[in-house]
């Protein structure tokens, strides 16, 4: 019997996730695994307008905590409709940012106290947490000239050079602090060979977990 299984994606803008994530999908949906995929904030009717309140350039002055506090309803009602029961049915879960994000972002970014922001997490999570981490990493000048192809940046990314280099530095902390659960990918690389190295730290953990057949020696 598999069992639940979840793996999040982190890193800062511009990293590759959302590329990354939408292709490991299609990796583990052709080897018949079907994983749920939630991105954050989103993915509930409440979570995909808290994102459009919280991302919108023309919001006037939303301040830290009630920032972080907005992430976290939208995390918390992810967390309820979909993260826990699809964990509960041995489902895999890949998540395109999760509760770290609001540690980096918030905490270490923005100032809003790190214990507190760890503390309202484990409140809304139940105190769940991914099996593992990927921390996609870039050079914020590599991410600012990946945004800058796309034009039209929301309100967090048209933050400084400074936030989102504490960002980076949050991220690459905690990496540092919990190598168990955490690994650290150098996504400067082309597209085809991050995937590559992400499908390579991924395996492992669900054949871990029994999430294909015997038989399927390698899951390329
Ligand atoms: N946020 C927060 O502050 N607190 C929280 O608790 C949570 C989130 C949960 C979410 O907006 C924002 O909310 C985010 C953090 C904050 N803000 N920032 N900054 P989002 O979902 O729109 O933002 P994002 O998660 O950072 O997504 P993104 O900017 O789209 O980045 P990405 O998903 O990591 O990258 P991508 O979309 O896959 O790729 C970006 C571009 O780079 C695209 O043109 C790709 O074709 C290109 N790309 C990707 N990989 C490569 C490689 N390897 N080489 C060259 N080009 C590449």
């Amino acid at each position: 019997m598999a069992q639940g299984c979840m793996v999040a994606l982190e890193g800062g803008e511009g990293s590759g996730k959302t590329t990354q994530g939408r292709l490991l999908d299609t990796w583990l949906r052709d080897h018949g695994i079907q994983p749920v995929v939630v991105r954050e904030p989103g993915s509930t009717w409440l979570g995909e307008r808290l994102r459009t309140l919280i991302l919108d350039p023309s919001a006037p002055g939303i301040g830290p905590e009630a920032e972080m506090l907005l992430f976290s309803a939208a995390r918390a009602q992810a967390v309820r409709e979909h993260v826990a029961p699809a964990l509960g049915r041995g489902a895999v879960v890949l998540c395109d940012r999760f509760a770290d994000s609001s540690v980096a972002y918030q905490g270490y970014g923005l100032g809003v106290d790190v214990a507190f922001v760890r503390s309202v997490n484990e409140q809304i999570t139940g105190g769940l947490r991914p099996d593992l981490t990927v921390v996609l990493d870039v050079p914020c000048e590599v991410a600012a000239l990946r945004r800058a192809g796309r034009g039209g940046a929301d309100r967090i990314e048209r933050r400084g050079a400074d936030y989102h280099e504490r960002v980076r530095r949050a991220y690459l902390g905690l990496v540092e602090a919990c190598p168990a659960r955490y690994r650290l990918l150098d996504a400067t690389a082309p597209v085809p060979q991050v995937q590559e190295a992400l499908r390579a730290i991924v395996r492992p953990l669900l054949r871990g977990r029994g999430h294909w057949p015997d038989c399927e020696a390698d899951l390329r």
